[in-house]
């Protein structure tokens, strides 16, 4: 592995950040790209809590990292050893992360690659809170250890973020943290915000976070409209009346949108080219992005905006002359 990819990044000018932060976030709805602002004071546990999520989904998504909590690499060399991609922003001191700033470390990931993001963002209880990063969610980490009069001290933070992870609850039984004054204090800063109580040590909570995870990145997979460009050739452009078009897809994978094309006749191109097993039939093929697609699993691959998919019949040559 070589060396991870450090990024100087500079603040942008503040009266533009918020319209930054929402191009951002259309272009990553448009990318599928789910995107997680990770905030919390020092050692609240962002880092042990990635740790503990990377490897229970990264079979599932393809997942990024953006590192800017502090401008040493101890962070981002534990991440590349999950064996996702991470990089590593350097805010030359700054206490908190702007959309310029996140619009930098997207582009030098390469985030429209990625299904989901994880930005570690500056451990600090007031500035990050101040500006909208483009992300799709703010999560904030509350650690036991911090105490439960956050919410009193630092009420901005919890009124912007989606998520409150309460971490290190292993520290509950031997703390006089109390949770339901917590919680109270939080729903009233901000009502209907999703609350999970984890352990990153113990493990205790990890699942409920990751279920959670899971269905909001699939939620925006299959909702979001994707712009694809379909080629038909041989018989199967004889049978749907066409031979290219960019589609406006608004579907999750390739067997739906195979599913969704009809023929001249009104059929849907599914049965023409696909067999009970779900394999694409012997006389036909379907290409993603150059590549053929064999295996039944292929066809279940989530699109993505910009994807090419060709499908077309076998040529045959017939022997002899
Ligand atoms: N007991 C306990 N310690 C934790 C937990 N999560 C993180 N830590 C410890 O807290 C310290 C800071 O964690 P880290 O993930 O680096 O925090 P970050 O600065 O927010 O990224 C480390 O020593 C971790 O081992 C937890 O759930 N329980
Ligand atoms: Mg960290």
């Amino acid at each position: 592995m070589g060396e991870i990819k450090l990024i100087e990044v500079k603040e942008g000018i503040l009266s533009e950040n918020d319209a930054i932060a929402q191009q951002l976030r259309e272009k990553l709805k448009n990318d599928c790209t789910f995107v997680i602002n990770l905030m919390s004071s020092p050692g609240a546990g962002k880092t042990s809590l990635l740790l503990r999520t990377i490897p229970r989904l990264k079979d599932k998504f393809k997942i990024g990292v953006i590192e800017a909590d502090i401008d040493s690499m101890v962070d981002a060399e534990k991440i590349r050893e999950t064996g996702v991609g991470v990089i590593q922003l350097r805010t030359g001191g700054f206490c908190h992360l702007d959309a310029t700033m996140v619009k930098s470390g997207l582009e030098a990931i390469g985030s429209s690659n990625f299904d989901l993001i994880f930005i570690e963002n500056v451990g600090n209880l007031v500035c990050p809170a101040e500006f909208d990063t483009g992300a799709t969610r703010n999560v904030m980490l509350l650690s036991v250890p911090e105490g439960d009069d956050k919410p009193l001290k630092y009420p901005l933070m919890f009124t912007v973020s989606d998520v409150l992870i309460i971490s290190k609850v292993d520290y509950l039984g031997s703390s006089d943290f109390d949770l339901s004054l917590l919680k109270e204090r939080v729903f009233k800063l901000k009502p209907g915000i999703k609350i999970f109580e984890v352990s990153s040590k113990t493990g205790e909570g990890i699942d409920q976070w990751v279920s959670w995870l899971e269905e909001e990145v699939s939620i925006l997979k299959s909702t979001s409209v994707k712009e694809l460009n379909v080629t038909a050739m041989m018989a199967v452009r004889e049978m749907v009346g066409w031979s290219q078009k960019k589609l406006n897809f608004s579907g999750n994978t390739l067997a739906q949108l195979i599913r969704e094309i009809t023929t001249i006749d009104g059929q849907s191109l599914y049965s023409v080219l696909i067999d009970e097993e779900g394999t694409v039939k012997k006389d036909y093929m379907v290409w993603l992005n150059n590549r053929p697609v064999k295996e039944q699993h292929s066809l279940e691959i989530p699109l993505q905006n910009g994807d090419r998919v060709l499908l077309t019949s076998m040529i045959k040559f017939s022997a002899g002359g």
